[in-house]
């Protein structure tokens, strides 16, 4: 699956607004990833959860800078994303449904702090864009 000239249009450029405020995107996607599906806290045993704390704040800010080394090399993903890859698959072990749910909760969170923006068309690119991330990083499982 690889991005059209339009799609990668759309993401660089609003990549160029979600950059300047990366870390609280970053968080507020976690926190609705913890509130909506708690399922998923059962990977962050060790982290404090609560919303705002400081480590679910660094660990927002670490996942939306890896979603930025992606937008920086949108045709070569794989290799941007290939230590993640190995993190996730060997170490982590994150079961791959749970992508879905991050990128489901980055999407709401772009169309909240950028409803002019969160077009149909900029909806499409970003997931399917997400979607090539989460593969990357679930490659390593098969
Ligand atoms: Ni993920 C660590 C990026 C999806 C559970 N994750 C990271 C780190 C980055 C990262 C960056 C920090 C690595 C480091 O410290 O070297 N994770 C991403 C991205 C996505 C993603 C870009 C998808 C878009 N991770 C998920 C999902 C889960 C997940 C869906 C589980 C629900 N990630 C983790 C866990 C850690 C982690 C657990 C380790 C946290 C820690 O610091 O102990």
């Amino acid at each position: 699956m690889s991005l059209t000239k339009s799609e990668r249009t759309i993401i660089l450029s609003m990549w160029g607004k979600i950059s300047t405020q990366a870390d609280t995107i970053g968080t507020e996607a976690l926190e609705r990833l913890f509130a909506s599906y708690p399922q998923t806290k059962t990977y962050f045993p060790h982290f404090d959860l609560r919303p705002g704390s400081a480590q679910l704040r660094a660990h927002g800010s670490k996942v939306l800078a890896a979603v930025g080394d992606a937008v920086q090399s949108l045709e070569q993903v794989a290799g941007a994303l290939a230590r993640l890859s190995e993190l996730h698959a060997y170490i982590l072990r994150v079961d791959p449904v749970n992508f879905k749910l991050l990128s489901h909760c980055l999407l709401v969170t772009m169309a909240a702090r950028f409803p002019a923006d969160f077009t149909a068309e900029a909806h499409a690119a970003w997931d399917k864009f997400l979607s090539i991330v989460s593969s990357v990083l679930t490659e390593k499982y098969r």
